[in-house]
């Protein structure tokens, strides 16, 4: 199959592609640093960045050309480069179109490039066509290699998952605050290989785990309260994501038990129904239903799960408004929740690969209700 670039140059009728987006430019090309921009027309293929990285893009990108755009800046090294492309063809009358990532850059870069391009590249008419999601559509169905890091990304998690239920059973009679929760976390998944978390921990008990987003607050873990822990980690530059939601102390109040068994069986019957073919909202749908019949509807606000890659949050989604039809490869979140205001909240979160005839959970933890 033909190069990626080279399909995006051709599909889109351009004689040069400027990739802004760190993910997309590691996607492309391998460089994992952040700072710099992929550029390529023709046979040319570009990295520029500045001194700090260029050492790094020459081992990460070797079939890249690395550029220190140094004092000259991005626009004015890349119109340098154009110059030559101008010449081919300004020779048949046409407009250099210029491919750019109108969803990534800032106002102020894309002001530089008209500004600049208009300067130096006078003589030739520059049109700067946005690409919209257009690189971000080659990034959903993920190659072996890459579920083959995710995976064991979530499995990290599982891990962390396995020890942290113990060090919470062993010290929250002492006193154990949310934040030292969270903190045990991203150590267990460290220490097993993460690069980092993907994500800000989340550790949020009692009334806090109402907030689908808690920041871990110095609050200690009491008894009765739901804890729900949603975290993950890099590894090798790919994100994995996983929420479970465990009880402080033994006593489960029947609400609490109808919420976390709602929750249960709404990502249960969720779950059931992925598939290829399937079309994302109706995924969606499956354990949005499941919650309105038990009465709580209007307590999960949120979509049902996202898909994951080299970052935490990319398409497509369940979610009420996403019409993507599901295919082997795609690395998706299933993350139904309730949430009460004021009192609690309940998540459970699986991150799963859609397979050839169904999907493969790259979650183990188990989901039954634990009680510490
Ligand atoms: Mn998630």
């Amino acid at each position: 199959m033909k190069e990626q670039l080279a399909q995006l140059l051709e599909k889109n009728n351009l004689q040069v592609i400027i990739i802004t987006d760190g993910y997309n430019i590691r996607h492309l090309s391998g460089y994992r640093g952040h700072t710099g921009m992929l550029v390529a027309y023709g046979d040319a293929r570009y990295i520029l960045t500045d001194s700090r990285y260029t050492e790094q893009v020459e081992i990460e990108a070797p079939s890249f050309s690395c550029i220190d755009v140094g004092r000259e800046g991005y626009s004015k090294t890349i119109a340098g480069l154009l110059q030559k492309q101008k010449a081919s063809v300004s020779a048949g009358g046409l407009t250099l179109r210029i491919g750019f990532e109108n969803k990534e850059i800032s106002y102020a870069q894309y002001q530089a490039f008209i500004d600049t391009f208009a300067k130096e590249l006078s003589e030739v008419q520059v049109e700067l066509v946005p690409l919209d999601d257009a690189v971000n559509a080659y990034r959903e169905v993920k190659t072996e290699d890459e579920i083959a890091k995710l995976a064991r990304a979530e499995q990290i998690g599982d891990d962390a998952f396995t020890e942290i239920v113990k060090f919470i059973r062993d010290n929250w009679e002492n006193g154990l605050t949310e934040q030292r929760v969270a903190l045990q976390l991203e150590y267990e998944m460290r220490l097993r290989g993460a690069e980092g978390t993907s994500f800000d921990t989340i550790a949020a008990s009692g009334k806090n785990s109402s907030l689908p987003h808690a920041m871990p607050q110095p609050k200690l873990l009491a008894d009765g309260d739901f804890l729900t822990m949603d975290f993950g980690c890099m590894y090798e530059g790919y994100c994995s994501d996983m929420t479970r939601t465990i009880h402080i102390g033994k006593k489960v109040d029947p609400e609490q038990k109808k919420v976390y068994e709602t929750v249960l069986q709404a990502q249960l019957a969720a779950l059931a129904v992925v598939k290829p073919g399937m079309v994302c909202s109706d995924v969606d749908k499956c354990a949005r239903d499941i919650i309105a019949d038990a009465g709580y509807g209007d307590y999960f606000g949120h979509g049902l799960g996202h898909s994951v890659g080299l970052f935490i949050h990319e398409e497509p989604r369940f979610s009420m408004k996403c019409d993507a039809v599901l295919k082997p490869g795609i690395v998706i979140t299933v993350e139904p929740g309730i949430y009460l205001p004021g009192r609690f909240g309940v998540r459970i979160e699986d991150m799963i690969v859609i397979t050839e005839d169904g999907y493969r959970n790259l979650a183990a933890s188990p989901k039954e209700l634990i009680c510490v």
